[in-house]
């Protein structure tokens, strides 16, 4: 549970519609800049399907290999399982967690996005490993995303005293991240603050080094 809290500091999620640059170059900046998770999330406009939609995950899943930062696959099971993947990531709209958790196994990590103290229980009852939180702040990058709330839930959920491993998301940059972290999250996810920055390593870079400050207070 530690390790995976720490894996979820710096929680990069990307697919080739976030770039504008190859998704492994940018992939390989973030790493050196010092991201500790890698989520694979295909999805929007253009996205690749099947077997280029495979490729591109075995690729950024080898990268990652190399690199020993976990990888992580968004909502698609199938491809999770056949890539061995170190663990999946769901919504509310996916399988039942109970579900997902039979078919991946315990050791696979679990993630599972949740809006409300209720989904929350079901999710941790269901055998969640983590929570994903938001939109925290304004998006442009998830067409369908919920209204934004802030830190609010995090810090229900803490108030009401769940440990579970929590990361925030949506619209988290270097400069708010700090904010996620003292509402309770054990780390930030971030697509466009690293995959469109002029420089993904220097946006990981700071971006780590803004969640180890917020860490240590
Ligand atoms: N879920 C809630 S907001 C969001 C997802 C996948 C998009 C986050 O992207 P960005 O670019 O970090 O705001
Ligand atoms: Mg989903």
């Amino acid at each position: 549970m530690n390790d995976l809290r720490e894996a979820l500091k710096v929680y990069f999620i990307m697919g080739s519609p976030n770039c504008l640059k190859r998704p492994d170059e940018v992939l390989k900046e973030a790493i050196a800049g010092g991201i500790t998770l890698f989520q694979f999330r295909e999805k929007g406009k253009d996205a690749l399907t099947e077997s280029e939609k495979y490729r591109l995950a075995r690729q950024l899943q080898s990268i990652c290999k190399e690199n020993q930062v976990p990888f992580i696959v968004n909502d698609d099971i199938e491809l999770a399982i056949e890539l061995d993947a170190d663990g999946v990531h769901i919504g509310q709209e996916d399988e039942p967690v109970k579900v997902v958790r039979s078919r991946i196994g315990d050791n696979k990590i679990l993630g599972v996005s949740v809006h409300t103290p209720e989904e929350a229980e079901v999710a941790l009852n269901e055998g969640a490993d983590y929570f994903g939180i938001g939109p925290i702040y304004p998006t442009s990058t998830k067409d369908d995303a919920k209204p934004v709330r802030g830190t609010e839930l995090i810090e229900i959920l803490r108030e009401q005293g769940c440990t579970i491993p929590i990361v925030g998301i949506g619209g988290i940059t270097s400069e708010n991240a700090a904010e996620v972290i003292k509402a309770g999250a054990d780390g930030v996810s971030v697509i466009t603050a690293i995959s469109l920055a002029d420089s993904p390593y220097e946006a990981a870079k700071v971006l780590k080094n803004n969640v180890q400050r917020a860490d240590a207070k």
